[in-house]
């Protein structure tokens, strides 16, 4: 399970949030700047995880959509894909300072599932839930935000199992501890609901032009 995690980076991470470590104390504005505060470009795709990377070939890839909504569902590998499909091209920016500009990606807009399953009026959250037991929370309002997919191709490959392949979801405009790999669960709720890094010092909400990395910075 996620909430065992306990590899070296893993540890070191969960300090950092106790430090406040990699805080700038500034601002950014994400219509002037692309980079957020405190974040640095990388050509490549670095991988982060828990650890354990869990195998899910396509043939028993299950994604089940449910909680506050008027349809749930629960899609097979060819259902998933017989909904209409999109590419989109977004930067990311992860918490451990790297920033990757262009990802082209393709998939299933996160507002075509909304469409299919018709959140209640009073969801509020969504808690996306990876097939290695990883949890992660965000509002019902940055999952409907049109730059949001759930990706299963990244720049024109297959994404690679260590990127959390078969599906994961990218949350552009988020830090990207809020993008889960090996999407097994999407679950809209009237509450909110804490995920791994969220209960372990990390920002509730994430948004890397506030520099929102950790729960409550030391920053004076
Ligand atoms: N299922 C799952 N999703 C996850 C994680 C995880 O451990 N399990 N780690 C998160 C974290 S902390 C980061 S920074 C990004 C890393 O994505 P990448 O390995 O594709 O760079 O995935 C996020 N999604
Ligand atoms: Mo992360």
């Amino acid at each position: 399970m996620a909430d065992d995690a306990d590899s070296k980076l893993t540890r070191a991470k969960m300090q950092w949030a106790r430090d406040g470590r990699l805080l700038t104390g500034t601002h950014g504005d994400p219509a002037r700047d692309r980079l957020p505060p405190g974040q640095t470009l990388t050509e490549g795709f670095p991988v982060l995880d828990l650890g354990a990377q869990p195998e899910v070939g396509r043939d028993r890839f299950r994604l089940d959509i449910d909680g506050a909504v008027r349809h749930p569902i629960s899609l097979r590998w060819d259902g998933f894909m017989a909904l209409p499909q999109t590419e989109m091209v977004s930067d990311i920016h992860c918490v451990t300072q790297w920033s990757r500009f262009d990802n082209r990606w393709q998939g299933v807009a996160a507002t075509t599932i909304l469409d299919e399953v018709q959140p209640l009026p009073d969801a509020a959250h969504v808690i996306l839930h990876g097939y290695d037991g990883y949890m992660t929370n965000i509002r019902l309002t940055n999952f409907a935000s049109s730059d949001v997919i759930l990706a299963y191709s990244w720049q024109g490959e297959a994404l690679s199992a260590e990127h959390g392949g078969p599906l994961r979801l990218v949350v552009p405009r988020l830090y990207l501890w809020k993008s889960a790999k090996w999407l097994r669960r999407i679950e809209f709720s009237v509450a909110d609901l804490p995920g791994f890094w969220e209960r372990n010092g990390y920002h509730n909400e994430a948004d890397p032009w506030l520099e929102e990395r950790y729960d409550e910075p030391e920053t004076t």
